[in-house]
C-alpha cells in the first residue's frame, strides 16, 4: 500500500468487494440495474436488497436512469462496507466527447456524496477503465488531479482509497501521480 496526499490517498491493489471503508464506490451503468467487471461483482456480493434499492431508485428518482457523471448514494446489502455510491464513468470514443470531463465529474459527484454525508472513509473502482475503455494513464491523471484538489478543499472524506484489480494498474496509477 501506498500513501499519497499527507496520507489521504491511499493506493493499493484489492477487491473492492471486500472493503471495509464508509462506502465504496460503484462502476454502474445509466440503468443501476447490474452489469458485469465490478458492478457484477458488487450486486453479487452484497445481494438482492441492493437491486431492490437501485429499482427502487429508478421508478422515483432517475426514470431515465442516471446520467453520466452523476452519482447516487444506497445501502450496501450484506457487503462489509457502510453504503455503495453508484456512479456512471464515460464510455470512451476517442476524447472528442468529454469524456475527461465526465470521469472528473465522476469522481467529485461520489466525493461530494461522502463529504456532505461526513464519511471517513471512500473506496474507488478504476472507473471507465474496464469495459468503458478509458485509457489507464489518461485515467489516472483526471483522477490524481480530482481527488488532489477535493482533499485539499474539504476536510471530509478523511480518507480516499484507490483500489486497483491489479498490481499494475495500482503501479500505474502510483507512476502517473508522481508526474503530476
Ligand atoms: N474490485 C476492484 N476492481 C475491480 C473489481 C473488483 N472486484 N472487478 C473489476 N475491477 P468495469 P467500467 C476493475 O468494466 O469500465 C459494467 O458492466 C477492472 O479491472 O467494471 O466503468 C457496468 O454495468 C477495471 O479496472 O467498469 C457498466 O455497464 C475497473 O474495475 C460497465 O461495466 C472498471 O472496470 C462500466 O464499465
Amino acid at each position: 500500500m501506498k500513501s499519497l496526499l499527507d496520507g489521504r490517498l491511499k493506493v493499493y491493489k484489492g477487491d473492492i468487494t471486500e472493503e471495509t471503508a464508509d462506502a465504496i464506490v460503484n462502476a454502474a451503468n445509466s440503468t443501476l440495474l447490474g452489469g458485469g467487471g465490478v458492478d457484477g461483482a458488487i450486486h453479487r456480493a452484497a445481494g438482492p436488497e441492493l437491486l431492490e434499492e437501485c429499482r427502487r431508485l429508478r421508478r422515483t428518482d432517475y426514470p431515465d436512469g442516471l446520467p453520466r457523471g452523476r452519482a447516487v448514494l444506497t445501502g450496501a446489502g450484506r457487503l462489509p462496507a457502510g453504503s455503495v455510491i453508484h456512479t456512471v464513468g464515460p464510455v470512451w470514443h476517442g476524447g472528442e466527447r468529454d469524456e475527461d470531463r465526465t470521469l472528473a465529474s465522476a469522481y467529485r459527484s461520489c466525493l461530494e456524496i461522502a463529504r456532505d454525508h461526513r464519511f471517513e472513509t471512500i473506496a474507488f473502482p478504476a472507473i471507465s477503465t474496464g469495459v468503458y475503455g478509458f485509457p489507464k494513464e489518461r485515467a489516472a491523471a483526471i483522477v490524481y488531479r480530482t481527488v488532489s484538489e477535493f482533499l485539499s478543499a474539504n476536510a471530509a472524506p478523511k480518507e480516499v482509497r484507490l483500489v486497483y484489480f491489479s498490481e499494475a494498474d495500482a503501479e500505474l496509477f502510483l507512476r502517473v501521480a508522481g508526474e503530476q
